[in-house]
């Protein structure tokens, strides 16, 4: 067992048993002219968060942690991207339009894939997601279950969307979630604090929050 600070109490968990999920590093969401751009956003920040998940996600794989990657992104027909998803605000290009990466958020265009610092291994779980959670018409809780997960590492983009809506989604199915701060990053700097001390309020009512840092220092 290996047990660290965190707030609101420490978090313990065992190796075997967790997982660390990835969501969305992907270039639609990290890059210009990609979706999350195409909303107006400055993708700048979410950079940021490239480099301490590389070396956590080194330090996972080396000692032997279950990695997953998620990708947010519709079938080419856009047959699973609710009209309601696709019309919503007033993007400067909309989910399937062609943008400098290729079609927005589609399955198989530059755009959709990982930013190639985190590129997933051989052997690492990649879920296709349409929705915003990673749930939602995923097979992430059968493979999550096939390997006896228990507690999840959460990282990735954006960290009031994408992230804590798994997060939620997560602490639904009864997986104890550690969102790692410095790990998770959105457009809104205030939407960030905001998901950190909701997710951690009420003694942990969604889960825990800490810095990577922590994670490292457990493992070395
Ligand atoms: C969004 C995500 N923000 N991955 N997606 O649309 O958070």
């Amino acid at each position: 067992m290996i047990t660290l600070p965190a707030q609101p109490f420490a978090y313990t968990f065992e190796l075997a048993r967790t997982a660390l999920v990835i969501i969305d590093m992907q270039r639609d969401f990290v890059e210009p002219g990609g979706f999350g751009a195409s909303l107006g956003n400055d993708v700048r920040p979410l950079q940021a968060i490239i480099a301490p998940l590389q070396a956590l996600l080194a330090a996972w794989r080396a000692a032997g942690g279950c990695v997953v990657h998620t990708r947010e992104g519709h079938v080419p027909d856009l047959s699973d991207c609710p009209p309601a998803k696709r019309d919503r605000g007033q993007p400067a290009l909309r989910i399937g339009d062609a943008g400098p990466m290729g079609r927005l958020l589609v399955h198989g265009e530059p755009g959709h894939a990982i930013v190639p610092e985190l590129a997933p291994q051989p052997g690492e779980v990649v879920i296709d997601k349409p929705g915003k959670g990673a749930f939602y018409a995923t097979p992430l809780q059968a493979e999550l279950q096939a390997r006896g997960i228990t507690h999840l590492l959460v990282a990735g983009v954006t960290t009031e969307v994408c992230v804590q809506t798994t997060m939620r989604e997560a602490n639904d199915r009864g997986y104890d979630c550690l969102l790692l701060e410095d790990c998770t990053e959105s457009y809104f700097l205030a939407f960030k604090a905001a998901t950190l001390a909701m997710v951690r309020a009420q003694g942990a009512i969604v889960g825990w929050t800490a810095p990577s840092t922590a994670v490292l220092k457990a493992l070395a």
